[in-house]
């Protein structure tokens, strides 16, 4: 596989060089200074691949190409979005760029109520709770039907067993402050999204009221109408992939479960396979996020990466805890549920040119004082990224003894 690195442009902290020392081969990037939903042009593309191969690193794969709300919902002005996607995928070919990341996640691209959960070593890691998420939900967002939702929300395969989430939130709200809201609203609004080139930006100063704009557009629709609209986009777009030699790599929706009331399409196996098959052609292909995929309790991580590997096309390495309360965290690369060491194993012998990228890292030895984005440390995910060159070195070692 090829080790990538997700960095975030030239007003990274993380500087290219630096990424050199480490053993890195290709970059992972996008345009976040374009504005969503605005061609990506050649010159600005060209740009920075000039400036990357400056840095003796190579442009391997676009996270992401972000794909408007107006066409995940199906509104009025989607062919205009569609076409200026096209636009943008024909610029990216015509400068040598051809793996391009993308989600179908309405409203939230991804979501985290904690972003500094301290682990017993003294390194910290992204959380989930569903209790803060619900409460999240119920009293600050305020949204419509959430309180009904939650009471009849049952966790999947066991975990969480007995669990009553809407409880828990309304004992929360006894004991929150408008210091722990506010901090939790910048988690799962601003912070999480901010760095991502979604709908939301550092610095938006009503984002609860953006967000009930956002999610009124969904109004009536539901996973059938979602899996329709992803069709239809892809449908659309795949003319172009072929004839420009594009991938694209839809990144499963984190986490895989049904939040906000919204519906998500690509959380399980059986989603994977509608999706590949719905628009049966190899332009149309998965990032398999073993992350993502770990922290739903149905899924079979490594009897997924055996059932996609020839159609992944990037793959993000990184592995969730699940507690038996069913919130989740991201646990070491070497441990939680997703058994990166066999993935490796499956990745590389399907396609040794394979970009992969370790997804987020640990927060450790001072990542958190220097203002990384959530779950881009620089120490954390260097240590990531040994820990995978080491799996991968042992893995070709053994393969090349038999
Ligand atoms: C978060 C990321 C996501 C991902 C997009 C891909 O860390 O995994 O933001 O890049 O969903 O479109």
């Amino acid at each position: 596989m090829e080790f990538t690195w997700r960095w975030f442009g030239k007003n990274d902290r993380i500087t290219l060089p630096m990424l050199r020392q480490i053993g890195v081969q290709g970059i992972v990037t996008a345009l976040h200074d374009v504005p969503l939903g605005e061609v990506w042009t050649q010159e600005k593309i060209r740009e920075l691949r000039e400036y990357i191969e400056s840095n003796g690193l190579r442009w391997s794969v676009v996270e992401s190409l972000p794909v408007t709300e107006t066409i995940k919902y199906g509104g009025s002005n989607r062919h205009e979005q569609i076409e200026i996607y096209k636009q943008s995928l024909r610029n990216l070919a015509a400068e040598d760029i051809h793996i391009v990341c993308y989600n179908f996640m309405p409203v939230l691209d991804w979501a985290r109520t904690d972003l500094m959960h301290p682990n017993a070593d003294g390194t910290s890691n992204l959380y989930f709770s569903y209790a803060e998420f619900a409460y999240f939900d119920i009293y600050l967002l305020k949204r419509a039907g959430a309180r009904e939702e939650w009471a009849a929300f049952r966790f999947p395969n066991g975990v969480g067993e007995g669990r009553n989430v809407l409880k828990e939130a309304d004992e929360l709200a006894k004991s929150m402050t408008p210091d722990r809201d506010h901090q939790l609203v910048e988690n799962i609004v601003i912070k999480t999204q901010g760095f991502v080139s979604g709908n939301f930006k550092e610095g938006d100063e009503h984002p609860l009221e953006l967000f009930h704009q956002l999610l009124a557009n969904y109004k009536g629709i539901d996973k059938a109408q979602l899996r329709e609209n992803m069709k239809y986009f892809l449908t659309e777009i795949m003319p172009v992939c072929e004839e420009c030699g594009i991938d694209m790599c839809v990144h499963p929706d984190d986490p895989p479960i049904e939040i906000l009331g919204l519906p998500r399409i690509v959380r399980t196996q059986e989603d994977i396979e509608w999706l590949l098959h719905a628009v049966d052609n190899p332009h149309n292909g998965l990032t398999f996020c073993a992350g993502s995929l770990s922290a739903g309790a149905y899924n079979d991580v490594v009897a997924m990466a055996r059932k996609f590997a020839s159609r992944t096309r990037f793959v993000h390495l990184r592995s969730c805890h699940i507690f038996p309360n069913g919130d989740f965290t991201e646990a070491s690369h070497l441990g939680g549920r997703a058994d990166l060491v066999e993935l490796c194993k499956i990745f590389e012998s399907e396609n040794p040119c394979l970009p992969m990228r370790v997804d987020h890292g640990k927060t450790m030895l001072g990542d958190e004082d220097r203002g990384y984005n959530a779950g881009y440390s620089f120490l954390g995910r260097m240590f990531a990224l040994a820990q995978m060159q080491g799996v991968l070195a042992a893995i070709l070692h053994e393969t090349n003894k038999s």
